[in-house]
């Protein structure tokens, strides 16, 4: 199996150790556990010898049930606001919409931790050579030390083939494994034994802001020995003088849909377990494992060795140096990528503000979906790492939220089409949340769809085009409908919006067309006319759109040479002058609209604003600032801006990115930022090594996909690009660019280039 690493361009397979998070002691925090994810289900493993912790979630596990949060009386609110807007009264408009056109109730529903399964075990308080990881290639977790003359190891992975988290226990010495196996969880529910070998929990979700819980669950442990005994009491399962032993769980809601909580978990998990049980460990593990390494496997990264894998990863966080930090850097890639594909699968929930690991039943933000930035994040780093399967989910989502969204754009705006503010939840309630200086920003569900068209960027499929059309057909819509006249220029512009979530003035976030509303209107028309036009449809509508495109207010420059945040130029007078959020720039990244070659006035009003705004910020907020160097094609801001992700303020011990406190953006990212350092796609040309910082001299990235349907190796030596592979997965004319240098190649689909660069041109290898 290593032999698929053997890249055409890296010759070398990355040893395990290059893939692998490890420490020395078990995690004392939930920060410090190990992650592993089947997509739904999710377990953090804290590698405990004498009480060994698995923190257990599934991903449809929310508080809540069906609800409509649509406020009846917004509509009759919104010319009134709109006038004190383009009055300049902001506040009052602020305390309108926040009286009259806010959802009910104001906010959503928090994703919910499910519990532990806890196993304690007796006569293991001494122990050596102790050591807990994290195979990122294989996704497995592995927790080994030796106690009283025996090894022992503990396994654990969550299979996305078998819908089960596996814990396999094994010793060197017979009858050593001996423990009590238990559940418990936060939420209502009772724990019975079944037989002599199984748990089952079963539980109600709760209510939050008014609405019932509505959803039941089901965990179900089954133990299966080889020698020892076993037997259930007291709620617990008790294992005594095994040689082995292999714990299977299952975890289910009746959640259907966002309308729909019939499921049965009883059966469902009761299903799952007797067919794992049936199927075995090993097969078990060697489906598991392929099927992740069919994802995982088809990128590999080098940017250059040292000792550094000798270190814990902890200590490897806490005090990186110089070439060490290129390896932490190309872990920490590859360690998103691992956390996408244990969280976003088809058939799953989208990755949250967590992705899929959560603790608590009070998580920040509710750990829901935040639509401003925060999920869109998650997603920058999935076409381009080659993982174009994990964005179904979110394609999932925006279908969900469309329907939800057509009553809240009827009901809110009397609009057609459909609309979403800045965060959903699985109930995929879209009316403004939480207050109107956050919640009334309407362009939510139109950045969502973007995604979708990317995916059809990336893979060129027609007829998932043709599925998906509706959706941005109904995005647009609502903004045909909604978009009104600016008195000063006649522009077309949102009204009420904000810029997320930016003060423009002491107190007042509400304005009419935001800098980065524009934007992502100009890319969701431009996008709906291409899409009618491939597909033939809609002359008429495509017309209409290219119109009121053409109207939207355009980019401007304000006094300081800063791209505007706002329609008048505020940003000098803005009360957070460093925001961490540079929704202004969303031009620049993840957008194509502003682009150092083809408009070169407006990316550098982009630097200017990134320069006012500084360096400092939340995970997140950084990981976007890297992007935007990256697109700026300034590698060692860019680096910058990753040493500062990857330090210990911003990265836990186990990787996991700090906001602080853990949101999962940052890593996904961060990982984007890395990709977009070493390739970049967009604007007509594959650019190889766009902004590759000094300190990463040598190395090589396989496997990154360019939109049109490449695949793209690249190899670089004494920071200078030596040769690069791109292979075709359709017909297309590829322009290659690196620095000034441009090479454009004929690909028929499955045709591969190898392109070389001598110091002074681009060629193409016979
Ligand atoms: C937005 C951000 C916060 C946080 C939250 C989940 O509100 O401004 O920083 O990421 O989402």
């Amino acid at each position: 199996m290593r032999g698929v690493f053997a890249s055409s361009v890296t010759g070398a397979a990355p040893s395990k150790a290059a893939l692998t998070l490890w420490y020395e002691t078990p995690a004392r925090e939930w920060i410090e556990a190990l992650p592993v994810g089947s997509g739904r289900l999710g377990a953090m493993v804290f590698g405990g010898v004498a009480e060994e912790r698995l923190s257990l979630n599934e991903d449809t596990l929310w508080a809540g049930g069906p609800y409509d949060p649509n406020h009846p009386e917004a509509f009759s609110a919104l010319s009134e606001v709109r006038r004190l807007i383009f009055d300049g009264q902001y506040r009052q408009a602020q305390e309108l919409a926040g009286a009259r056109m806010m959802a009910k109730p104001l906010c959503q529903m928090p994703y919910q931790a499910l519990g532990d399964l806890r196993l304690a075990f007796a006569g293991l308080e001494t122990y050596a050579q102790y050591r807990r990881e994290l195979d990122l290639d294989t996704a497995v977790a592995e927790t080994s030390f030796t106690s009283d003359g025996v090894d022992n190891r503990r396994v654990v992975f969550a299979s996305p083939i078998d819908q089960v988290v596996v814990v396999r226990l094994t010793s060197t010495g017979a009858k050593r494994i001996s423990f009590d196996l238990s559940l418990v969880t936060p939420h209502g529910a009772t724990i019975e034994v079944e037989g002599t070998d199984t748990l089952v929990l079963r539980g109600q979700n709760g209510a939050a802001h008014g609405v019932d819980g509505a959803l039941r669950f089901v965990a179900r442990a089954h133990v299966t020995t080889s020698g020892g005994s076993c037997f259930g009491a007291d709620g617990r399962i008790a294992v005594r003088e095994a040689d082995s032993a292999t714990l299977l769980l299952a975890m289910a809601t009746s959640y259907r849909s966002f309308r729909d909580v019939s499921g049965n978990p009883e059966s469902t998990t009761a299903r799952q377990i007797a067919e794992s049980r049936h199927k075995g460990y090993d097969a078990l593990l060697s489906d598991h494992i392929a099927e992740h390494q069919r994802l995982f496997r088809r990128v590999s990264i080098d940017l250059g060795r040292s000792s550094a894998e000798r270190r814990p990863t902890d200590a490897r966080v806490r005090d990186s140096q110089g070439a060490e930090y290129a390896e932490l850097a190309a872990l920490y890639f590859q360690y998103a990528r691992y956390l996408l594909i244990s969280s976003s699968r088809p058939g799953t929930q989208a990755a949250n503000l967590q992705g899929l690991w959560n603790e608590s039943i009070d998580p920040p933000w509710g750990s829901k979906y935040t639509i401003n930035i925060n999920t869109e994040m998650n997603y920058w780093l999935a076409e381009s790492t080659n993982l174009a399967e994990c964005v179904e989910p979110l394609i999932a989502l925006v279908k969900d939220l469309a329907e939800t969204g057509a009553r809240t754009a009827k009901v809110h705006y009397g609009a057609r089409g459909w609309v979403a503010h800045h965060n959903t939840d699985l109930w995929r309630a879209a009316a403004p949340v939480d207050g109107p200086e956050w919640g009334l920003w309407p362009t939510g569900g139109a950045w969502l769809c973007l995604h979708l068209w990317e995916h059809f960027a990336f893979s060129g499929d027609r007829n998932y085009l043709a599925a998906i059309y509706p959706l941005l057909k109904g995005a647009a819509e609502f903004f045909l409908d909604t978009l009104v006249e600016e008195p000063d220029h006649q522009w077309l512009v949102t009204c009420p919006s904000l810029s997320p979530e930016n003060t423009h003035r002491a107190g007042a976030a509400l304005c009419a067309g935001p800098a980065m509303d524009q934007q992502i209107l100009r890319d969701l028309f431009l996008r709906c006319i291409e899409a009618a036009d491939l597909l033939s449809t809609d002359s008429a509508f495509r017309n209409d759109l290219a119109g009121t495109r053409a109207r939207l207010a355009p980019d401007q420059i304000g006094a300081a040479g800063q791209l505007q945040e706002w329609l008048d130029d505020w940003d000098h007078q803005a009360p957070e002058m460093h925001h961490r959020h540079v929704s202004h720039l969303y031009g620049l990244f993840p957008s194509e609209q502003i682009d150092v070659h083809s408009t070169p006035e407006l990316a550098r009003a982009a630097r200017k604003s990134l320069d006012l705004r500084g360096d400092e910020s939340t995970g997140w907020g950084i990981a976007w600032r890297l992007n935007l160097w990256a697109r700026l094609g300034e590698g060692e801001r860019a680096h910058q801006m990753l040493r500062m992700l990857l330090g210990p303020e911003h990265t836990y011990p186990n990787l996991f990115d700090a906001h602080p406190p853990f949101q999962i953006d940052g890593n996904f990212g961060g990982a984007s930022g890395i990709a977009e350092m070493l390739m970049q796609s967009h604007a007509g040309a594959i650019h190889l090594l766009p902004a590759l910082p000094k300190a990463w001299t040598g190395g090589a990235i396989r496997g990154l996909v360019a939109r049109g349907g490449f695949e793209v190796d690249i190899e670089w030596q004494g920071g200078a690009l030596a040769a690069a592979t791109i292979s075709s997965r359709r017909r297309g004319a590829p322009i290659v660019r690196y620095r000034e240098h441009e090479l454009e190649l004929q690909l028929d689909a499955g045709d591969r280039a190898r392109v070389l660069f001598d110091g002074s041109s681009l060629q193409k290898s016979s």
